[in-house]
């Protein structure tokens, strides 16, 4: 069938490729379902420890595919709310779950759901041509796939009520410089810059990342005493891994550490 997703395994970490480019990326339902299947598959999969999320073509994802909502020939009015809750909501739940460093690598031009899909990565890259868009006013709708949590969180109300109202295009130097991504690069260093990254994740402790991604998510609505207190429940476990051992021994010995995921 359809290759509507791209995965590429390689030693220690996968590249999934959204891959209807002359849609820039635009989701239907098949590619909806083959990156759930893919990032599952990632999931599970002990010798895949960190995952990349990039675009094929000039475009990194237009978010929903409108074609497929197309009021002449649908006629009836959609329930947006179920296609939120089929398809964009679990896959935003799933890589924020995801117990591995997710890489987003913004090719290209992020608009709707597909700038919101990029935020919900743990690292997210972007070249200095790629432009970040809330494009749903202009279509009459509401930021999904987390956006408003997103944006409010990450640069507060008024740079998110600015940017959801007006579906201004911020530019990747803009959105890195406002804290709503990592950073912005070269166009032709960005998959050099992306790799490199997933390799170090790759030979990192997997397991540490997973903990400190959960301790990250949970600070925002966590009081000081409790986030205290999860940190001290996560150390705890981080401390009994032979990771842990293995990171303190290489330190001490002057030497590379060998993690083993464990
Ligand atoms: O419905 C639900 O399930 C609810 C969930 C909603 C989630 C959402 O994401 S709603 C928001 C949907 N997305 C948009 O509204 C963005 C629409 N696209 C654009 O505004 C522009 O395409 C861009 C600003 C992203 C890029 O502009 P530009 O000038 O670089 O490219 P272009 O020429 O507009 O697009 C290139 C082609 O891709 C073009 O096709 P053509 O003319 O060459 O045959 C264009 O129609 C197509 N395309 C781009 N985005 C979409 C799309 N086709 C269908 N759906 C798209 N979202």
């Amino acid at each position: 069938s359809e290759e509507t997703v791209l995965h590429e395994r390689r030693d220690g970490y996968s590249i999934l490729s959204l891959n209807r480019p002359e849609r820039l990326n635009a989701f239907n339902e098949m590619q909806h379902r083959q990156l759930r299947a893919a990032l599952e598959t990632c999931g599970r999969d002990d010798d895949c420890r960190a995952i990349v999320l990039t675009g094929s073509g000039r475009g990194f994802c237009a978010g929903q595919d409108l074609s497929d909502r197309d009021p002449s020939i649908s006629g009836e009015r959609p329930d947006l709310g179920k296609t939120l809750e089929t398809y964009y909501n679990p896959l935003v739940r799933m890589i924020r779950g995801m117990p591995k460093p997710v890489i987003c690598a913004v090719n290209g031009v992020a608009a709707g759901a597909g700038a919101n899909i990029a935020f919900a990565c743990d690292i997210v890259l972007a070249a200095r041509s790629a432009k970040f868009i809330q494009a749903f006013s202009k279509i009459a709708l509401v930021p999904d796939a987390g956006g408003t949590y997103w944006l409010t969180r990450l640069l507060g109300e008024a740079r998110a009520k600015a940017l959801a109202l007006t579906a201004h295009p911020l530019p990747a130097e803009d959105a890195a410089a406002w804290g709503l991504i990592w950073k912005a690069v070269d166009d032709e260093k960005l998959m050099e810059e992306t790799v490199a990254l997933a390799e170090t994740f790759a030979a990192g402790p997997t397991n540490s990342y997973g903990l400190t991604k959960r301790a990250i998510h949970a600070a925002s609505t966590n009081s000081l005493d409790e986030q205290l207190d999860l940190e001290r429940q996560l150390q705890r476990e981080a401390g009994m891994s032979d990771d842990y051992k293995e990171g303190v021994s290489a330190f001490l010995q002057k030497r590379a550490p060998n993690y083993r995921r464990r």
